[in-house]
């Protein structure tokens, strides 16, 4: 390896190292991504794949002998859990831009088997893209998030029915039917994520909401994600609401009633939205530093 090689796969473990401590509660974990792609800024659109690719060889097969990410070869399977309320649609415009590039990175990790990827919607009820079936490339996944981008506008629920008229909006019931609706492959082999953003607060059920019924309450949801060995990475804000001065960290970077964040109950993490919209975060740097920062590693004990 070239003296240039081995100090920007040093750099980048660095940038992992540095992911990994702070990836559970702020916005350092959106620091780290995007500075690890930064460092490979000389090597192109390709510079944070062939760096993750590098990092983990010299991690598993180099100078320290460990075999772990060597003979691991979990499959990788992301599921999208998008707020489409009004407010959301040029981040999904962002995430289509960007999906070809975050594909290309986490190809890089695993070429024994394709990633998956799949899409849940929700504004106060919530759909599931495709069936909840994995798509058949990432060209369709694309189109997809653009064709939601344009209905973002309508201020229309994904299945039809009412306007949304109320603030918060239904994250619970899309990240229970992430957890238990996708078509996920087998858990002890595979490495499985869900990528959830939203801008606002939840509602907790059993209840009805803005005329739409809420299944899904804190615990159980967080429940169902673990018993399926899913990891949850957010995209989220701190303040939101009509005057965008209301809390809405709760669940996502705070406690609810003494509960922990999703992210942290599932060992993910956390991104602030405003990050990604101003620059500051690229997801085409953050969503694969997520995957590589927990692939292979075991999935941590419910607290
Ligand atoms: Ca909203
Ligand atoms: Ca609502």
């Amino acid at each position: 390896m070239t003296r240039h090689g081995l100090a920007f796969g040093t750099s980048f473990l660095v940038a992992l190292g540095f992911f990994a401590c702070s990836g559970a509660d702020d916005t350092g974990g959106g620091s780290g991504g995007a500075g690890s792609g930064g460092s490979g800024s000389s090597a192109g659109s390709g510079g944070l794949g062939l760096g993750g690719s590098g990092g983990l060889a010299i991690d598993g097969g180099g100078a320290t002998g460990g075999g772990d990410a060597g003979v691991c070869d979990q499959a990788i399977d992301i599921v999208f859990s998008m707020d489409v309320s009004t407010s959301m649609g040029a981040f999904l415009n962002k995430l289509g831009d960007e999906i070809e590039a975050v594909d290309t990175a986490v190809k890089a990790l695993n070429l024994k088997a394709q990633p998956h990827y799949g899409l849940v919607v929700f504004v106060d009820d919530t759909l599931f893209a495709n069936s909840s079936q994995p798509y058949v490339d990432v060209k369709t996944l694309k189109a997809d998030f653009k064709s939601w981008a344009n209905f973002t506008s309508s201020n229309n629920q994904p299945s039809g029915g009412n306007q949304n008229t109320t603030w918060p909006e239904n994250s619970l019931d899309s990240l229970y039917r992430a957890a238990k609706d996708f078509a996920w492959r087998p858990k002890a082999s595979t490495l499985r994520l869900v990528i959830h953003t939203t801008d606002d607060t939840f509602v907790q059920g059993p209840t009805t909401f803005n005329g739409v019924q809420v299944m899904h309450n804190y615990a159980d949801t967080v429940k169902a994600l673990q018993e399926e060995q899913v990891r949850v990475f957010g995209f989220a804000s701190k303040l939101g609401g009509p005057m965008e001065s209301d809390d809405v960290s709760q669940g996502w970077f705070s406690t609810v009633a003494g509960s922990p964040a999703i992210p942290n109950a599932t060992g993910g993490g956390v991104f602030q939205l405003d990050d990604v919209m101003s620059g500051t975060v690229s997801l085409s740097s953050a969503i694969p530093a997520a995957v590589k920062d927990t692939y292979c590693k075991p999935y941590p004990t419910p607290k």
